[in-house]
């Protein structure tokens, strides 16, 4: 199987890669979903929304803290850096990442859409001002916005709120005109980052995806990996750049 997604790809010009994350899991950064993930110790509905925050904004930031830390310690892994590589073996490329661990920039990423924000960064709950992005935050002092008095949060987008338009604009474009459009790593449940896939297969690209388990999308892909991203984009990065050295 990968010789033929490596055929294909070597005749493709322009790559949508979306990750979600297991591509993180790897690095040890907990998924979300399945026994080990986050939200088997905390259900979502307790943490990422508004009403959460409203509710018990200490809560909120005590886990928000706790991921950041955790988040700070580790570092990219071969899948993060393999995606780095394939970025210039295309005319065009775009990473759409729903992930806010920051790690496919540290890895050396540039064309990058990150869907749902990022951990790192902090903004006004009422006015959505950005906020020096302190690291430590008192969960029992939280900050106040110095324009409205709103309280400080963290600059990630919680179930029902909407993504930054032009950032999921742009997202949807790409994947509407790639030839080639690779998954990784994500349940594909959460939308609208779930519907860029399809949109894709839909306007006739080959649709690739990399995941441990089985997900929604994989009825409809071209190609199933069953494997760690951390060890199967490494193979195919390095088969393609062989491709392109006897061009
Ligand atoms: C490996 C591996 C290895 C492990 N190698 N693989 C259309 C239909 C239905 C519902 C909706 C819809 N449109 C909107 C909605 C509502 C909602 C939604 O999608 N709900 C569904 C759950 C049903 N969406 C929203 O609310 C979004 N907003 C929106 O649409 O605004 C418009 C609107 C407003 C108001 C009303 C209605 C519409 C916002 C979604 C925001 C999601 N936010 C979070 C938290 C971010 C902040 C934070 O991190 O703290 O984003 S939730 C969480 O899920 C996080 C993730 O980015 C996201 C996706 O998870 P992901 O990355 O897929 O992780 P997992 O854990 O689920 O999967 C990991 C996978 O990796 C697994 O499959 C493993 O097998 C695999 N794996 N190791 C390869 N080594
Ligand atoms: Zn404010």
């Amino acid at each position: 199987m990968l010789s033929e997604i490596v055929d294909i790809m070597s005749n493709c010009r322009h790559c949508v890669v979306l990750t979600g994350a297991g591509i993180s899991a790897e690095s040890g950064v907990p998924t979300f979903r399945g026994q080990d993930g986050l939200w088997g110790k905390f259900r979502a509905e307790e943490l990422a929304t508004m009403e959460a925050f409203v509710a018990n904004p200490t809560l909120v930031w005590e886990w928000y803290n706790w991921r950041r830390e955790l988040m700070g310690k580790v570092e990219p892994n071969p899948g993060h850096y393999a995606i780095t590589q394939l970025e210039k073996l295309f005319d065009r490329f775009t990473l759409v990442t729903q992930n806010v661990d920051g790690l496919h920039r540290l890895a050396g990423s540039e064309r990058i859409l990150e869907l749902h924000g990022s951990i790192y960064r902090n903004k006004c709950a009422s006015c959505n001002q950005p906020f020096a992005d302190d690291l430590h935050i008192d969960p029992d002092s939280i900050p106040s916005c110095a324009s409205c008095g709103g309280r400080i949060r963290p600059d990630v987008v919680w179930f029902g709120e909407m993504l930054d338009p032009e950032i999921i604009r742009t997202a949807f474009e790409e994947s509407e005109r790639c030839d080639i459009f690779l998954s990784i790593g994500t349940s594909a449940l959460v939308h609208p980052a779930a519907s860029l896939p399809a949109m894709a297969k839909r306007r006739g690209a080959t649709l690739v995806e990399i995941n441990l388990e089985q997900t929604p999308l994989s009825h409809v892909v071209d190609y199933f990996v069953g494997e760690k991203s951390g060890e199967f984009m490494p193979r195919l990065v390095e088969q393609l750049q062989g491709r392109e050295a006897s061009k």
